[in-house]
């Protein structure tokens, strides 16, 4: 082992080097045991001004803002004092997000489109945050925030038809299914692209101050995604210029098969992101509703007064898999989902209202009955406009249009060229049909 070089420097006897490689704390067959992990009690945690200066803060990237105690009861001094009306809405637009998600799913797997994507377990973090934004305030999130969406009562048809890659597709079968884009619904579109929505949303914010708008911005991305160097950049650019926007980090702890650690999970906090750059950052319970609304109106007023971003590290659970294409049984413990100490986000709002007597379990059963109608029926009218298992929806030549304003020669000469192909081919068949 001793090389020429190691002896004339007099180093043989230093030991060899070596990489530290993160191994999660559970594969399958194990029994999952998260006593480890310190979750402080609701009410802890506390709540300085939205003005505060980020260097008095700096311990909050430590804690963990929670508002529900066990309970289900909430604590000060971070309980938004929602009404009664709100917080059902709240808890409606959670419930519905799943059976969305529920009905889409099997969706996929009835061969009526090629992918989805759930959010189970994780509804809190776009539902409750868009709760506390304004309508007109744009979001820039990942592929797991069709709650945002949902919760800006957005229509679940025009959902569907994206995911369906269906004639009344507004992205004309052009995106991956549940890459949704809506300028109206003030909804970023989505890219595959892990972390390209961080600089953007920065960039954004960035054009609204610099025209004296009010808006704001707000990004979603996963924490497997803070390994990406755009997420770096826009951290930077947000904290030196005080933009007006809401960093959001989903720690759902995996990253399809990669786990927390590999992003430097193990090391420290997500939120501690934002120590090194001077930006404020909280620590938030995400599968904890009040929290999630509390942490997102405390940003947005810092926004919204000219204080700058807030990171925020929203600490949750991947309840299922990746995605459709995804079988988590192979590389984690199956039973985790049902240790994890911060318990189910719809479960824990619904017992929060039944506590204040304003819900119950039958009103909760029976509106589960009403939603999953909906989205049946729902999915039913977007069956109507055509399946993406049933080929191509739009017309064949709509590939090469929209992207510049006036089509340039060579294009119009493929496009040409593959009408033709097309004809020769498939003489009896119109652009439109299916291949
Ligand atoms: C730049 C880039 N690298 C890798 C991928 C492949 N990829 C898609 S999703 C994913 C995991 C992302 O995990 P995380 O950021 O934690 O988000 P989560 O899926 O947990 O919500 C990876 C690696 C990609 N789409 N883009
Ligand atoms: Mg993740």
């Amino acid at each position: 082992m001793t090389s020429e070089v190691d002896s004339e420097s007099g180093r043989r006897n230093l030991p060899p080097l070596s990489l530290h490689i993160p191994e999660p704390h559970y594969r399958p067959g194990d029994v999952a045991d998260f006593s480890n992990i310190a979750i402080p009690a609701a009410g802890v945690t506390p709540r300085p001004d939205s003005a505060a200066a980020a260097a008095t803060m700096r311990d909050m990237v430590y804690g963990l803002v929670r508002v529900l105690d066990d309970d289900g009861k909430a604590v000060e001094p971070w309980d938004p004092r929602l009404t009664p009306e709100r917080l059902r809405a709240m808890l409606r637009a959670m419930a519905l997000t799943r059976a969305f998600d529920e009905r889409m799913f099997r969706a996929q797997r009835q061969g009526k489109t090629s992918f989805y994507m759930k959010s189970t377990g994780e509804e809190a973090v776009a539902v409750a945050a868009t709760f506390a934004l304004d309508r007109e305030d744009m979001c820039f999130p990942s592929y797991r925030q069709q709650g945002i969406l949902i919760a800006r009562d957005w229509s679940l048809v025009d959902m569907m038809n994206q995911i369906y890659s269906n004639k009344a597709d507004r992205l004309k079968g052009r995106q991956l299914p549940i890459m949704y884009s809506t300028r109206e619904g003030a909804f970023f579109s989505i890219s595959g692209n892990l972390a390209t929505q961080y600089p953007q949303a920065v960039g954004w914010a960035m054009a609204s101050a610099a025209k004296g708008d009010t808006k704001i911005a707000a990004t979603w991305c996963g924490e497997g995604s803070t390994a990406e160097g755009d997420f770096h950049s826009a951290c930077m650019f947000a904290t030196v210029y005080r933009a007006p926007v809401i960093l959001n980090v989903v720690n759902n702890q995996w990253a399809i098969s990669s786990f927390a650690g590999f992003a430097g999970g193990d090391e420290t906090t997500f939120a501690a992101r934002a120590v090194g750059y001077g930006m404020a950052g909280l620590r938030v319970d995400g599968n904890d509703p009040l929290a999630v609304y509390a942490a997102t109106a405390w940003a947005a007023e810092r926004a919204r007064t000219n204080h700058g971003p807030t990171l925020i590290e929203h600490f949750t659970y991947r309840a299922e898999g990746h995605s459709t294409s995804d079988d988590p049984s192979q590389y984690r413990s199956a039973d985790e989902g049902a240790h994890w100490p911060l318990g189910d986000p719809i479960a824990r709002l619904k017992t929060h209202l039944i506590g204040l007597g304003e819900w119950s379990d039958d009103r909760h059963a029976t509106q589960d009955l009403e939603l999953a109608e909906l989205v049946k029926a729902s999915a039913k009218e977007a069956e109507k406009n055509g399946i993406l298992g049933h080929g191509m929806h739009q017309p064949f030549e709509t590939m090469f249009e929209d992207v510049f304003e006036e089509m340039p020669w060579h294009l119009k000469e493929q496009s040409a060229q593959m009408a033709a192909e097309r004809t020769r081919k498939w003489p009896d068949k119109k652009s439109g049909d299916p291949v």
